[in-house]
């Protein structure tokens, strides 16, 4: 059976001897353990929830779906930490433990193949690859990027993420500073952008699955695995299973495969990374 499975720290988490939260947390082993768009080297990247997350975790084997690395913020916008330093640290100890790592590229970092190498090693790199479940399910597992290219509307997909959202409440905003204008005429764009993004999001996401179903389906798979846009999922498209493990900037999920081949979404709680901060 699949299931979405929130992750909750033991009681016990926070009085742990060294102070050392994780040493409470009995490390949970899976079959394979899919995880995508980290986005190293943003500010964005939630390294410290991810260095838990995968500190907790143990699988047979492990694919890292793609903008692991985020290449297209190389220059002045670079940003680097001592946490993501210990992301990558932590795969190789995955590796030196003899989980095998397969490394599907994404937008952000399939032309930094040889960062990729100098980071992790000569892990296994396939732009895409048929994973086959426990209970012999086809997976398509491919960072998702793919499916952009043949929307005709391209730009507008693209635009319509977290960025493009905010730049819209940031435009809202704006409106809305200016004094002058009553009342009614605010809400009234408001609403008008809100209803807008919403047409906007749902034909560009209805037009995108139907073309990632089709994929599946043309390449006779059970169902797809990816990444890419941020929103954990887990459902049917017609025939196809839909899975999408979601990512580290955001939604700090994971998908998981149990012994018994069920895909289960695994969301990892920022509550600890707070509290080991002291921030709340
Ligand atoms: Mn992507």
């Amino acid at each position: 059976m699949d299931r979405i499975l929130d992750h909750k720290w033991p009681d016990t988490a926070e009085g742990s001897a060294d102070g050392s939260p994780l040493l409470a947390t009995p490390i949970k082993h899976y079959r394979t353990i899919w995880i995508s768009d980290f986005h190293l080297g943003t500010p964005r990247c939630k390294a410290l929830a991810l260095l838990e997350f995968l500190r907790s975790h143990q699988a047979d084997t492990l694919f890292l779906v793609g903008d692991i690395i985020d290449g297209w913020n190389m220059g002045p916008g670079w940003c680097w930490t001592a946490d993501q330093t210990a992301v990558i640290e932590e795969i190789w100890a995955w590796r030196r433990r003899g989980t095998r790592i397969i490394f599907v590229p994404g937008n952000h970092d399939e032309n930094d193949g040889d960062l990729v190498r100098m980071l992790f090693g000569s892990i296994e790199y396939h732009p895409q690859l048929v994973h086959r479940t426990a209970d012999d399910r086809r997976m398509l597992v491919i960072h998702g990027h793919q499916f952009d290219s043949s929307l005709h509307g391209t730009r507008w997909f693209s635009a319509m993420g977290s960025t493009s959202y905010s730049t819209l409440l940031k435009i809202n905003l704006w409106y809305n500073r200016r004094a002058a204008r009553p009342d009614s005429k605010r809400t009234m764009l408001r609403d008008l952008l809100r209803r807008r993004l919403k047409m906007a999001t749902h034909y560009l996401v209805d037009f995108r699955d139907k073309r990632v179903a089709d994929s599946a389906l043309e390449q006779g798979v059970d169902g797809v695995i990816c990444g890419h846009i941020h929103r954990p999922d887990h459902r049917m498209i017609g025939p196809i299973l839909y899975i999408n493990d979601g990512d580290w900037v955001q939604s700090r999920t994971a998908l998981v495969e149990q012994r018994d081949g069920a895909l289960d979404l695994v969301r990892w709680p920022a509550a600890l990374e707070a509290a080991v901060k002291g921030v709340a």
